[in-house]
C-alpha cells in the first residue's frame, strides 16, 4: 500500500492492516448492530448537545470524505451525558456514502446497509487537544447518524450547496453560522459501544453513539454527494463514491441500547 491507504481495490480496507495493523485489533469500527443482541441500560443517560452555529468555520475535501470543520477552542459546542462522562467537544462532521442507494453507510442494522451515514467527531476535553485525544480509550465520541432514501431534507442543503466548491482533494472553503443540531433526527434513541476510527491509523479510541431513527435524503441529494471527486485538480477524475469501511468482527464486546 505504497501510495497510500483509499477505497479501490490495491489500497481499500482489505489491505489497510498492511499498514495500520490494529485494524484486525479487539475494538473495530464499524460493525453490524443486531437488535435482538443488544442491551437495554436504564442507566445510560439522555444525550445533551449544545452546539453554537458560530462555531462553524470551514468545509474540505480531504480526498476520502468532506468535513465541516468547527472552532473548538471553547466550550461552546459540545456532547455531554448519553454513555460518557465529561465533556466532548465538537471537531468536525463528515459522511460516508455509496456509489449506489443500496450501499455507503459504515454500520448496518439487522443487515441492512443505508446509503450515507454522517458522523459527529467530539474530542474528550480531559486531554488537551483533539491530537492527544485521538488514541486515547476514551478520547473521542462519535455520533453516527443513518441517511435513508425519502424525501429532500432541506437541513442537508447549505452542505451540499457548498460541493459545487470543494470538488478536488484539497479544496477548501468558509462555513459559517451552521447549526450541527438541524441534522439531527427527532428522537436520540441510540445503540452504544466501543470502537475506532473507521479509517487509518483506525485508533481504538472511539465510544460509538449510533442514532436509532435514521434521517431522510433524496436520491438527488445523493446525486450531489458523488459529484466529489477522490482526486486532486488537474489529476484524472475518480468519484468520490464508496468510501466505506464494511463491518468487522465484534470480538465479544456488548452493544448497549439506550431504549427498550
Ligand atoms: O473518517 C474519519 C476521519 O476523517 C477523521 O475524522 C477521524 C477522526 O480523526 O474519524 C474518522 S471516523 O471514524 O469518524 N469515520
Ligand atoms: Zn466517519
Amino acid at each position: 500500500m505504497s501510495h497510500g491507504w483509499g477505497y479501490g481495490a490495491s489500497n481499500g480496507p482489505d489491505r489497510w492492516a498492511e499498514d495500520y495493523p490494529i485494524a484486525n485489533g479487539p475494538r473495530q469500527s464499524p460493525i453490524n448492530i443486531v437488535s435482538k443482541e443488544t442491551q437495554y441500560d436504564p442507566s445510560l443517560k439522555r444525550l445533551k448537545l449544545q452546539y453554537d452555529p458560530s462555531n462553524a468555520k470551514g468545509i474540505l475535501n480531504n480526498g476520502h470524505s468532506f468535513q465541516v470543520d468547527f472552532v473548538d477552542d471553547t466550550d461552546s459546542s459540545t456532547l455531554t451525558g448519553g454513555p460518557i462522562s465529561g465533556t466532548y467537544r465538537l471537531k468536525q462532521f463528515h459522511f460516508h456514502w455509496g456509489a449506489s442507494d443500496e450501499r455507503g453507510s459504515e454500520h448496518t442494522v439487522n443487515g441492512v446497509r443505508f446509503p450515507c451515514e454522517l458522523h459527529l467527531v467530539h474530542w474528550n476535553t480531559k486531554y488537551p487537544s483533539f491530537g492527544e485525544a485521538a488514541d486515547k480509550p476514551d478520547g473521542l465520541a462519535v455520533i453516527g447518524i443513518f441517511l435513508k432514501i425519502g424525501a429532500a431534507n432541506p437541513r442537508l442543503q447549505k452542505v451540499l450547496d457548498a460541493l459545487d466548491s470543494i470538488k478536488t482533494k484539497g479544496k477548501q472553503t468558509t462555513f459559517s453560522n451552521f447549526d450541527a443540531k438541524t441534522l439531527l433526527p427527532f428522537s436520540l434513541d441510540y445503540w452504544t459501544y466501543d470502537g475506532s476510527l473507521t479509517t487509518p491509523p483506525l485508533l481504538e479510541s472511539v465510544t460509538w453513539i449510533v442514532l436509532r431513527e435514521p434521517i431522510s435524503v433524496s436520491p438527488a441529494q445523493m446525486a450531489k454527494f458523488r459529484s466529489l471527486l477522490f482526486n486532486g485538480e488537474g489529476e484524472a477524475a475518480c468519484c468520490m463514491v464508496d468510501n466505506f469501511r464494511p463491518p468487522q468482527l465484534l470480538k465479544g464486546r456488548k452493544v448497549r441500547a439506550s431504549f427498550k
